[in-house]
């Protein structure tokens, strides 16, 4: 029987145990280390318990194996109500290997919550906007790259089986941690009349034989045996449909591109967020965070779309040329032609459907982040670290002397079912497209900084009403302007061009008022006004980006006017306007009757 004392002992033991569980994830949230998809709900949890008032969790939808896709939405409700605020959205993970991009979108929301009344650029995009996040996407993906054995590029797509050898078998083939380190590396043969010798620089290394050589080595690929007795080896891994290739804007199937998925939104989870996109009409900036490569590319994402409105590329400039400044090495580039073309894409989505400006952020430049090199951004995502020379012996000279051998697995001898002796070795999963936890801080900052920068340029329409003079008895002419102080303009000209949706709106209207006439003031000095034959109450309008427009409207009546600017992506605003000379401002006399 235990005595009384070694209860308590137990008791105490197990609060203490609970209580450090429950101090693990404390707000503000630490980065020197990678969270999994649990740690990433339960940060996100805990963000939301430390800051009520500020945010708001909110479950967009479920994966194909029924993990819940988080946003955290953050927003001041003394400020306003979220819908009527320059929506800013970020993502991260949709590639489930991607795994940084999470950690980018949870520093995010740490950042502006934990320096909110603190610092005042903060303050100020928190007060006028509000900010949709959410860091993991591809939620099965992420799991299952930190709970299984992988390679840098594995676990990717989503967890949608594809019989990708069509043996009518479904993802029956796929890698296995032969010697259980948690990494999938490479396997290789012995073989006189192979193509690779070891580097004489590096005996880590293999390089191509040259013409008359003798060869010692075959590549097999990577780690695994044949499971289903067909012959081949790791021929049908998990999947594969790509959540980036499987949005319903430029979609294309699967026998034109890789991973496209039988049918637009076949995922669930994407689904689910472009339906919660959608039911946001004030989204009108939109940051995908992917990894690798050090770039920030705006679309479109193929060639045939043809290039946008010169006023959007502006916009697009502008951020990108400020963005490369605020992460050094990064470029910011156009999708199809600086990389390659996609079908089916999400930042497509979010430009032609949603109305934004879509940026994908490709975190983490290996080849300069680690060592002196040269950007590798043109290859191919998956084939970017096949080992080639003079950046694998860089990049091992950065896994000996700065990580102390933790990116790198040695060859060793390994007896295969199939082949016999081989050799297992190479790169481990955390390597290649993810920074060591010690780099991570300076990514995360850098590249939320890149958001917040971009919320300070959403469209920041004011309302000014210039003008109320009396024409004639209860005749007035009403002269309104709306000033845009954000790069961005109050819809863009994709939208316009496109008529996705209709465009914002200016109007009168009063209890005892009529508008007689009304347009758009073309050119103040010569009294040009472009006046709308139909409904002149009712004025369909576009504020530029650092830019203004003017309306003139012609009222009969008397009482208060109301004037109402409505925008889907810059609020709404309205003023009351009572049908008299306007008062005086600063002193001087009003232009009103006199002019
Ligand atoms: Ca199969
Ligand atoms: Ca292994
Ligand atoms: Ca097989
Ligand atoms: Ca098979
Ligand atoms: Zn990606």
């Amino acid at each position: 029987m235990k005595s009384k004392r070694s209860v308590i002992t137990v008791v105490l033991m197990a609060l203490a145990i609970t209580l450090s569980q429950a101090q693990e994830i404390k707000v503000p949230l630490r980065f020197d280390s990678y969270y999994s998809y649990e740690k990433m709900v339960e940060a996100l949890k805990a963000l939301n318990t430390a800051y009520p008032e500020l945010t708001k969790l909110d479950q967009v939808g479920k994966s194909e194996e029924g993990r819940i896709i988080w946003a955290l939405t953050i927003n001041n409700p003394k400020t306003g109500e979220p819908l009527t605020k320059p929506g800013v959205y970020a993502d991260g993970n949709i590639h489930g290997n991607e795994i940084q991009a999470g950690e980018v979108c949870l520093y995010l929301a740490d950042r502006l919550l934990t320096n909110y009344g603190k610092l005042k650029d903060i303050t100020g995009v928190v007060d006028r906007n509000v900010f949709y996040i959410i860091p993991v996407v591809n939620v099965d993906g992420r799991a299952h790259f930190f709970d299984d054995a992988n390679t840098p590029n594995s676990n990717r797509g989503l967890r949608i089986p594809v019989d990708d050898d069509r043996d009518g078998l479904f993802d029956e083939d796929g890698p296995e941690d032969l010697d259980g380190d948690g990494n999938i590396t490479t396997m290789r043969i012995r073989d006189t009349l192979g193509r690779l010798k070891t580097d004489p620089e590096d005996k880590r290394l293999m390089v191509p034989v040259k013409p008359g050589e003798k060869g010692e080595w075959t590549r097999l690929g990577q780690e695994g045996i044949d499971n289903d007795g067909d012959g081949r080896i790791n021929e049908d891994p998990e999947g594969y449909v790509d959540g980036n290739r499987n949005w319903g804007y430029n979609w294309n199937p699967p026998y034109a591109q890789d991973g496209s998925g039988n049918y637009p939104f076949e995922g669930t989870g994407i689904k689910a967020i472009a339906e919660w996109m959608l039911a946001r009409p004030n989204i009108i900036m939109v940051f995908a965070f992917h990894n690798s490569g050090g770039m920030y590319l705006r679309g479109p994402s193929f060639k045939a779309e043809g290039e946008m409105p010169q006023g959007d590329v502006s916009v697009f400039n502008y951020l990108g040329k400020n963005i490369e400044k605020i992460v050094p090495g990064y470029k910011y580039l156009i999708s199809w032609k600086d990389l390659y073309p996609t079908y089916g894409d999400f930042t497509d989505f979010a430009d032609n459907l949603i109305g934004a400006y879509s940026l994908t952020g490709e975190l983490y430049q290996v080849e300069t982040e680690t060592f002196d090199g040269t950007p590798k951004r043109k290859e191919e995502e998956n084939a970017r670290f096949e080992e080639s020379g003079e950046t694998d012996r860089q990049r091992l000279l950065f896994n000996d002397r700065v990580t102390q051998g933790e990116l790198y697995k040695e060859w060793k001898p390994y007896k295969h079912p199939a082949y016999g002796e081989i050799e297992l070795g190479g790169w481990v999963k955390m390597s290649s497209r993810l920074p060591p936890p010690f780099m991570l801080q300076d990514l995360v900052h850098r590249n939320a900084s890149a958001v917040i920068f971009a919320a300070q340029n959403t469209p920041d329409v004011k309302m000014d009403v210039f003008e109320v003079k009396k024409m004639e008895k209860d005749l007035w002419r009403i002269r309104v302007r709306l000033v845009n102080k954000g790069a961005m303009p109050s819809v863009t000209y994709m939208t316009v061009k496109h008529k996705l949706y209709p465009m914002d709106m200016l109007s009168v209207s009063g209890p005892d008022a009529k508008v007689a006439g009304g347009g758009k003031i073309n050119d103040i000095y010569l009294n040009l006004i472009d006046y709308k034959e139909y409904k002149p109450e009712m004025q369909f309008c576009q504020v530029p980006g650092q830019g203004k427009v003017e309306y003139q409207f012609l009222v009969n009546g008397k009482g208060n006017i109301d004037i109402k600017f409505e925008s889907r992506k810059a609020g709404t605003i309205t003023q009351s306007v009572p049908l008299q000379a306007k008062p005086a401002t600063s002193g001087k006399a009003s232009d009103g009757d006199k002019l």
